[in-house]
This record gives C-alpha cells, structure tokens and sequence, in this order.
C-alpha cells in the first residue's frame, strides 16, 4: 500500500519485504496443522477481506494523525503495527458474537459494521455518535460490540460476563475481548478470567503483549510469561503472531469453536510491538523505549506490508487487484472524515443533556 512519510513510523516509509521475513511469514502458515486447515479454507474473498480490513485499520489510524498535525484534534491512540490482531479475530466471528475492544482495537468497531463517521465523530465530541459527544470510547450492541471505559482491564469481567450469559441461555455465542500486556496487571483481569474459567465460558481474552504499557517495558512491569498464565487459570491457551494476520484469524476459528463447544474459556497471546506511543502525544520518547534494532525488527514485519508480500508472491494476487481496493477503503475514509468534520459547529452536544443516559 502506498506509504505516507509524514504519519508513518520510520521503518515503514520505505517499507520494502524481508526475503527472511517472509519465509518466515510463511513457515508460521503450515507449522500448525490445525492452523493451517482453517487457512486452507479461505477462499479468495475472504482473503481479499482480510487484507481490506487491515488496510483500513491503518488508514483510520492515518488519518486520524493528519488531524492531530492539522490541530483538528488533540491527540490520537493508535492501532498502527498492531492491525492483525483485530482484524484477524474480528474475521473469525459471527455476527451474533460480542466484542469489547479496547482503544488499541478501535478497527473492531468499523470491522463489526460500525460506520466510519460514527467513529470519527466519537473523537470530535459530536453529536454524531453513540455518546452524543460525551467520550470516545464507543461501541455499538447492534453490532455486537460492547463499549470500553477508559480503565484498562474492566472489559474482562464485562465480557466474561457476556460469555456467561450466553451459557446459561443456551446460546452459541462467543465474547471476546483484547487486553494488553500491562492491563493483566489489574485485579479486573485477575477476577475476570478467573470466574471465566470456572464458569466454563465461551469467552476468548487476547493478551495483546505489544511489549510495553504507557512508558514502562514488558519486562519491568512483568517477569514472566504470558503464554504460561492460561495454564494457572486452568484454560486454554494459544500463543499467534500477533503481525500474521492470518495465524491470529486460525486460532481465533479454532478458539471460538472450542467456546461454542463448550470447551472454553481460550486465552490467546498475541506477540506484537508498538510501534509508536502509548498515543500521538509520546511518540517522540517512545523511540526512546528500546534500542533502534528492535524497532527495525519488527519495522520489518509490519503486518500490512508482510500480508500483501504473501498475497502477491505466495497467492498470485495481482498487485493492481490490491491497489482499487486500496484506492477504494482511502475514499470511503475521506468521505467519511468529511462527513464527520461537517459536524463540528453544527452537531455539537447540547450542554443542558449532559447529564442524560448517565445512570451512576
Ligand atoms: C485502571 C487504570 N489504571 C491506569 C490507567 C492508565 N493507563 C492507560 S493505558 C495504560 C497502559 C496500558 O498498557 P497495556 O495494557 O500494555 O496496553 P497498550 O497501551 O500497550 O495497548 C495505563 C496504565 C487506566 N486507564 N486505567
Ligand atoms: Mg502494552
């Protein structure tokens, strides 16, 4: 996809594929039997969506970042270098399932069906979106997707709870949700997945280990291994690359069967890296996190540009098949940006509802 040199990370501008990368890429495809049947089974289209869905969670994240330099808005949390791990889990669905995304994992809300105004106008405070302008922490029950409140960690019990209620109606349904590396350090999380696993839910909680939490690393704030925490829970646990989005759409198939057999909780770790600040405003001292080495390494495997590599190369889709679809996701988002900023001035909230649908 065409790269943007004054929003995107270093490592990205002239992003070009890895021969090493890429064989890599591939290896993780067969080294999973179980994993490499559900891939097996994509068809055309539904790799093709694949690809769509991760080219518009980057180019939300992109414009949104234009707005920040255009003062249009304050700040922005971004998804960038992290894509997979939404749109990979949010393919394996059904539309009757449930999610809680987190702000990492704001691509969910379109993804479900959500519309692209909505979710810019949810930054722009007006009145076009499902808070009326109050936050920006959106979701949507018609499409299944449950909103988060800013404190990380609470969506486990929401949506362990979800999980339970669809138990005890009998329901094949499944709620999952996204937590990130240091929000498994809450007593939400703990309390969460512990009553997921007793209860038996049909609930999937990613760990998206992205390897740092606000400023402070992964390995400061945490010592052990995530991929060991499913077992102490007494769940089931996977372990994807949380940059392939298709080892993040296997597991999260075979996962939600398990659910809907009965078989669950799933925990599934996502290995993944931010690439840039906890949100536009840090990015400068986020560089600053880790040595310049672990930002091209993962600069390298940055999900988007990997996922089309393969489709080219490895599946023979024509690079122009690519770039309508492309050309297509980019107009349908300025499109929507325009909407969304004509709302500015004339759908703003009236301050004498501020207090309406609040409940506690
Ligand atoms: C209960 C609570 N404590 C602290 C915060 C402030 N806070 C917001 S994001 C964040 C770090 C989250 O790190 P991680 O879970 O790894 O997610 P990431 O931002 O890396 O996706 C913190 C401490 C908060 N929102 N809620
Ligand atoms: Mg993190």
């Amino acid at each position: 996809m065409k790269r943007y040199a004054a929003y995107e990370f270093p490592e990205y501008v002239d992003w070009q594929p890895d021969p090493a990368v890429q064989a890599e890429f591939a290896a993780r495809l067969t080294a999973d039997p179980e994993r490499a049947a559900r891939i097996a089974a994509l068809d055309e289209a539904q790799l093709l969506a694949l690809y769509e869905g991760l080219v518009r969670a980057r180019l939300h994240d992109i414009h949104l970042k234009r707005w920040v330099k255009q003062g249009v808005i304050v700040k922005a949390w971004l998804g960038s270098g992290e894509e997979a791990v939404t749109i990979g889990a949010c393919a394996a669905l059904r539309p009757d399932d449930v999610v809680g995304p987190m702000i990492r994992n704001a691509a969910a809300c379109f993804q479900r069906g959500m519309s692209m105004v909505e979710c810019f106008a949810a930054y722009l405070g007006t009145t076009d979106c499902i808070t009326q302008g109050r936050d920006l922490h959106i979701g949507d029950l018609k499409h299944g997707v449950v909103p988060p409140i800013s404190h990380i960690g609470d969506l486990v019990p929401v949506m362990a709870g979800c999980a339970l209620a669809f138990k005890l109606r009998n329901e094949p349904r499944v709620a999952v949700t996204w937590t990130g590396d240091g929000s498994t350090a809450t007593g939400a999380v703990h309390e969460g997945l512990r009553m997921a696993a007793s209860a038996r839910t049909p609930f999937i909680c990613f760990v998206q280990n992205n390897q740092v939490a606000l400023g402070t690393r992964g390995p400061v704030h945490f010592t052990g291994d995530f991929a060991d925490l499913a077992a102490a829970y007494g769940m089931k646990g996977l372990v994807v690359d949380g940059n392939h989005v298709l080892d993040v759409y296997a597991a999260t198939a075979i996962a939600a069967d398990l659910c809907r057999r009965g078989e669950g909780p799933v925990m599934i770790v996502a290995q993944t890296f931010r690439m840039g600040g906890h949100a536009t405003h840090d990015e400068r001292e986020a560089r600053d996190l880790f040595p310049a080495e672990v930002y091209q390494h993962w600069g390298k495997r940055d999900p988007v540009g990997c996922y089309e590599t393969w489709l080219v190369q490895a599946r023979g889709i024509a690079p122009e098949r690519l770039a309508v679809i492309e050309a297509q996701v980019d107009a349908a988002i300025e499109a929507a940006a325009r909407e969304a900023v004509s709302g500015k001035g004339t759908r703003e909230p009236d301050p004498a509802t501020v207090a309406d649908g609040v409940w506690a």
